[in-house]
């Protein structure tokens, strides 16, 4: 949705018809990763701020500059803001936009996945480190080596091994990258070139640098091709989430400027991944940007909205609901505000 557009929308009629409500309103939220760690819920989300940057077509307007993490004993339970965990100026190689965040947890330290730009106007990702879930995270002084672009979002699979996905493309950078080098001159591929995949990494056991050289990801259509960047309803835009269900991977993503969280499937984490349908349909402001969490046995979408702000896209809330699978393994549309 246009930000010139919302001035003619009546918000308190769609929140009574939202399926769900803010996880918390005193501070605003987005781009919710979701873990269960020791039994209970940590939310890794941006933390919005108005920054009084103009908007443009960059999302410079996104200007964050810290990540406070949340947490939740169950998914009815109160929400607990845990404070600053990191803050921008502690970061020595980034200067701002502290983007979608994620964490993972590994021999009971605490990793915090971030992407900043450095002062060059670059997105990189960076590492922090906490012995708590909750932080404070203390950041490595460099970012990952051959990182790039926005949105990690890490895996863990069942024999043990991280692997972190990211990238996205307009503000997000990854259109000027091909075989993970910049070039200035990049741009997105033509309608019917294929689309931009995101990207994998397997971490190193550090759980600090990758441990190979970042691959594309192919996301393929019914017929085995791979989906064509003017395909705007289904190619990949930004926010990549991994998860299994029942043996199979799980590629999510938002489909960026038709506003669509999508599924893809594969039998393995580095793809591909054939396309499936829709998770969530849109929500009001322009982002959406997710994660799916298993919480107690049942499968839950973090996901955000403006609906608090009024339709402001960089002030967003993060809320919850469960995701319900067929018995094929697919999963059921979410319609965020009910007819
Ligand atoms: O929060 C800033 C950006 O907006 C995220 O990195 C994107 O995924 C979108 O939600």
């Amino acid at each position: 949705m246009s930000e010139e557009s919302i001035e003619h929308i009546d918000f308190d009629a769609i929140n009574e018809k939202a399926i769900s409500q803010p996880l918390v309103s005193h501070i605003y939220t987005a781009d919710p990763s979701a873990h269960v760690f020791d039994g209970k819920i940590y939310i890794y989300p941006s933390h919005d701020i108005d920054a009084g940057i103009p908007f443009n077509d960059n999302g410079d307007h996104f200007g964050m500059e810290d990540y406070h993490v949340l947490s939740m004993d169950n998914v009815d339970a109160a929400t607990v803001d845990n404070g600053v965990a990191l803050h921008v100026k502690d970061v020595v190689w980034a200067e701002r936009q502290m983007w979608a965040p994620d964490a993972a947890c590994k021999n009971g330290k605490y990793y915090l996945y971030f992407p900043a730009k450095r002062v060059n106007g670059i997105f990189q990702i960076g590492v922090a480190i906490s012995d708590s879930p909750v932080g404070p995270f203390i950041p490595e002084p460099e970012a990952i080596e051959g990182s790039y672009s926005i949105d990690p979002a890490v895996f863990e699979d069942e024999d043990g091994k991280f692997f972190m996905y990211f990238g996205g493309i307009w503000g997000g950078q990854l259109q000027k990258y091909r075989n993970n080098k910049y070039a200035e001159t990049n741009e997105e591929p033509l309608e019917k070139e294929p689309a931009l995949g995101p990207i994998v990494a397997q971490l190193s056991d550090d759980m600090l640098q990758f441990a190979e050289e970042p691959k594309e990801i192919e996301i393929l259509d019914e017929n085995g091709k791979v989906i064509l960047a003017g395909d705007n309803n289904r190619r990949f835009f930004e926010a990549s989430w991994l998860h299994k269900y029942n043996g199979k991977y799980y590629f999510s993503y938002s489909t960026g400027d038709t506003h669509l969280i999508c599924y893809a499937t594969g039998d393995n984490p580095y793809g591909p991944f054939t396309y499936q349908g829709i998770i969530l349909n849109p929500v009001i402001g322009w982002t959406s940007h997710h994660s799916i969490c298993k919480v107690d046995e049942k499968w839950y979408l973090f996901y955000h909205d403006s609906s608090l702000s009024k339709g402001v896209t960089h002030l967003r809330s993060i809320k919850v609901t469960e995701i319900k699978y067929n018995e094929d393994g697919s999963i059921v549309t979410i319609n965020p505000y009910r007819e």
